[in-house]
C-alpha cells in the first residue's frame, strides 16, 4: 500500500516500512527513522476521537512532570504529531491513522528473550509511570474498552462465547472449559476490594507487556512506555500482574511446549524490586499483601480472552497459525497452575524485600 496520501496529512513524505510486533494495532516506521506511523485497530478501539485525547492528555502530563524533574522528555514518552490541520489522527478510507515521534536508538525486549536485568528496568519503568500520573486526574481518562480488566466481565463474554460456539470448536476444548470454570471464584477478588475502598482506582497502563517499554539500545536502561491505547482508570495491580503474566514466565505466550512454562523467579525478583523502589510508599496493605495473586489473575484472565477468542473463530488478537489463541490460552492456564504452586513463595520474597 501507499501511504502518501496519508502521511502528507501530517506534512511528511517518504517511504514507510512495516515494524513491532503486537497483536492489534499495524505500525510502520519512515526510511528515515523520524517518524511511527500507526493505523489504529478501530474494531478494537471503536473510538478513535477520545483514544486520542487520552493520549495526548497523559503524554502531556508526564513531558510536564518530567521537565519538573529537570529531566528532557524527548526520548521518555510517546509525542503525537497532528495532522495539518491540527487534528490528533486522520481517516484514510475508513481505517484511522496516528503519527509519532519514533523514539530512536531504541530496542524492545519480547517477553520470551528477556533478562533478569531487562526486568528491573521494566519494574522501574512501569512503576515509574505509575508515579508520574498519581496525581493525574483519573476520571477525566475515557474509558477506551469498557470493563478491560474487569475480570468477571470477561468471565461473562467467555461464556457467551462457549453458549454460541460461532466456530464450532467447543467439542475440541471441554478440558480448558472446565479449568476456567473451577478457577472462577478468583474473579471478584479485586474488584471487590475496590469497592470496599482497599485497593484505589488509579491511572493504570493496563497493558504492561515488556514489549511496550523502548529500551536504550547503547546503554540498555528503559527509556519510554509506549502503546498507551489502554491507559484507564483501573487497579495498579492490573499493570504488576500483567507485566509478570508474561515477563515472569520462563516461556513467551506463544510457546506451545507447555513443559517450557514455568514461573522464572529470577524475573519475577528482578521486575518486583525496581516496581517497589518507585511505588512501595504509595501502594496500600491490600494492594501489597495482593502482589502475587494478581499476577495469577491476569494470567487467567488472559487465557480466558485467548479461548474465548479461539470460541469466536480468532476475531480479536491477530494470530499467526491456526490453533494460535488456544496454543496462547493452554500456555497461559500452564503458567496459572505453575503460579498457584509458587504463591506463598512469592509472597515470602514479597515480605523480605520490604524487611
Ligand atoms: P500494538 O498495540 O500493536 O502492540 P504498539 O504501540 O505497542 O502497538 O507498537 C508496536 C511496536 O512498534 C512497538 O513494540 C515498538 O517496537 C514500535 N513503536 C511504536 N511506537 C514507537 C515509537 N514512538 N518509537 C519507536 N518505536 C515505536
Ligand atoms: C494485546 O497490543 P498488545 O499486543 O500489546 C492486548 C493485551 C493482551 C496481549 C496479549 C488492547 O496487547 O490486553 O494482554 O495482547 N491488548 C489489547 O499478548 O487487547
Ligand atoms: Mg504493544
Amino acid at each position: 500500500m501507499n501511504y502518501t496520501e496519508i502521511t502528507s496529512r501530517f506534512g511528511i513524505e517518504g517511504e514507510f516500512s512495516p515494524c513491532g510486533n503486537g497483536h492489534i494495532n499495524d505500525t510502520l516506521r519512515s526510511a528515515d527513522g523520524k517518524y511511527i506511523l500507526q493505523r489504529i485497530n478501530t474494531s478494537v478501539f471503536t473510538d478513535p476521537e477520545k483514544l486520542m485525547e487520552n493520549i495526548e492528555n497523559v503524554t502531556a502530563f508526564v513531558q510536564n512532570k518530567l521537565r519538573e524533574q529537570g529531566e528532557d522528555p524527548a526520548r521518555r514518552t510517546l509525542n503525537v504529531i497532528r495532522t495539518l490541520k491540527g487534528k490528533s489522527y486522520t481517516v484514510y478510507e475508513g481505517q484511522a491513522y496516528r503519527m509519532y515521534d519514533n523514539i530512536g536508538g531504541t530496542k524492545e525486549v519480547e517477553p520470551g528473550s528477556k533478562t533478569p536485568q531487562d526486568m528491573y528496568g521494566a519494574g522501574r519503568c512501569f512503576g515509574e509511570f505509575q508515579k508520574l500520573l498519581a496525581d493525574f486526574p483519573s476520571k477525566t481518562l475515557h474509558e477506551t474498552i469498557v470493563n478491560f480488566h474487569n475480570t468477571e466481565s470477561r468471565l461473562v463474554d467467555f461464556r457467551n462465547a462457549v453458549f454460541s460456539d460461532r466456530a464450532g470448536r467447543l467439542q475440541e476444548v471441554t478440558d480448558e472449559v472446565e479449568f476456567v470454570l473451577k478457577r472462577s471464584h478468583i474473579a471478584d477478588v479485586v474488584l471487590n476490594d475496590m469497592v470496599r475502598g482497599l485497593i484505589p482506582s488509579a491511572v493504570t497502563h493496563n497493558d504492561t507487556k515488556i514489549n511496550n517499554i523502548l529500551f536504550d539500545k547503547e546503554t540498555e536502561k528503559p527509556l519510554a512506555v509506549i502503546d498507551l491505547d489502554t491507559v484507564m482508570p483501573g487497579s495498579r495491580l492490573y499493570d504488576y500482574g500483567d507485566a509478570l503474566r508474561g515477563g515472569g514466565s520462563t516461556a513467551d505466550e506463544d510457546e506451545n511446549d507447555l513443559s517450557k512454562v514455568k514461573v522464572d523467579m529470577e524475573s519475577f525478583k528482578a521486575f518486583t524490586k525496581g516496581y517497589l523502589e518507585e511505588m512501595k510508599e504509595v501502594l496500600t496493605p491490600r494492594e501489597i499483601e495482593l502482589l502475587p495473586f494478581s499476577i495469577r489473575l491476569m494470567t487467567y484472565e488472559c487465557g480466558v480472552r485467548f479461548l474465548g477468542d479461539y470460541l469466536n473463530g480468532d476475531t480479536y488478537f491477530k494470530i499467526h497459525r491456526p490453533k494460535h489463541n488456544l496454543d496462547r490460552a493452554r500456555n497461559q492456564f500452564k503458567l496459572v497452575e505453575e503460579l498457584e504452586a509458587c504463591e506463598a513463595e512469592m509472597s515470602a520474597v514479597i515480605r523480605e524485600m520490604l524487611g
